[in-house]
């Protein structure tokens, strides 16, 4: 009882010592599960409207060249059409891959140094690791015992089962994002869950900003009208995957749940970083695989999809 009440109170002295968002972060599982069901992927007309309005707000005299031009109309289309989309249970990291948890894989000798380390303003140990490309970041999560997300898992982890824009609702918030603006308080990168009161539904921290993420899917701006509604995992072929959720670096159309942006396999970025899944009946054990059915989880969900497909968070 005592020792607990020791381990207890250094566990509140630490967490006391830390930014609020690490000490919120410290206090949650690292990983979080997300029951089978359904959620609506892509954006309607009216959420298409609503992110040209926010370019244009964002960029003032460019707006006619950025916002109106063929780049964003063609980043727009891609979101559509919306549609209903069945996914298994998964888990799914509640942040961002730090460069903490980076440096571990490169200690074992599975992933190489980060482009960015040593960068002072980009690689502190509670700051998400950046300048990796697809293929490292792959590395990583089967060093995790995962594997990067699918967009799906993406977006759905990101915006819950009601459509929304922005992790925490319809509006888009200055203050809630680590974006392009200083007013969020941070210039460059942003310790990992620095801003609890954004998180999405399923409670993950920086689906919108801080950094973009890599995701499985190869990019084809197509796929949401010809890919399969259950378990859908992008086309077969293609050089660009799709990143998600905006950086330090994006305005605010650009932090949406569901814009979709490409980037070539082989290159980094340094607000380009990742997070991975793992399979839902596998508890993660961080660098060193799985231990299936070891701890079997009973979802109260079902694992496929019913014929009227009953809506699930
Ligand atoms: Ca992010």
């Amino acid at each position: 009882m005592r020792r607990a009440l020791l381990v207890a109170s250094a566990a509140i002295g630490v967490a006391a010592m830390l930014p609020p968002g690490e000490a919120q972060r410290l206090a949650l599982p690292e990983v979080v599960l997300i029951d089978a069901g359904w959620f609506w992927r892509g954006s309607s007309d009216e959420d298409l409207a609503y992110a040209i309005g926010l370019c244009e707000r964002e960029w003032g005299e460019q707006a006619p060249e950025l916002c109106r031009g063929d780049l964003l109309a063609q980043l727009l289309a891609a979101e559509t059409p919306q549609r209903r989309i069945w996914l298994s249970a998964y888990r799914i990291d509640r942040t961002e891959v730090t460069h903490e948890r980076w440096r571990r894989c490169v200690a074992a000798g599975r992933c190489p140094p980060a482009r960015t380390d040593g960068d002072p303003r980009l690689s502190a140990p509670a700051m998400p690791v950046t300048g990796v490309d697809f293929f490292e970041a792959e590395r990583y999560c089967a060093f995790a015992g995962g594997r990067l997300p699918t967009e799906a898992q993406w977006e759905r982890a990101a915006r819950g089962a009601d459509r929304r824009r922005f992790p925490w609702g319809q509006q888009f918030n200055d203050r809630l994002a680590n974006h392009r603006s200083p007013i969020d308080g941070f210039r460059y990168l942003a310790p990992v869950g620095s801003f609890p009161a954004a998180a999405s539904p399923h409670g993950l921290f920086d689906m919108a900003g801080n950094v973009w993420e890599w995701t499985r899917d190869r990019f084809d701006a197509e796929s949401y009208s010809t890919d399969r509604s259950v378990d859908p995992e992008g086309p077969a072929t293609g050089g660009e995957r799709v990143t998600r959720g905006g950086s330090w670096r994006s305005s605010a159309d650009l932090l949406r749940t569901t814009l979709r942006r490409p980037w070539p396999a082989g290159s980094s970025a340094p607000d380009l970083g990742l997070r991975c899944v793992y399979d839902a009946l596998s508890p993660q054990r961080p660098g060193g695989g799985r231990s299936r059915g070891a701890a079997r989880e009973a979802t109260g969900a079902p694992r496929h999809p019913g014929p009227l497909g009953g809506e699930s968070g």
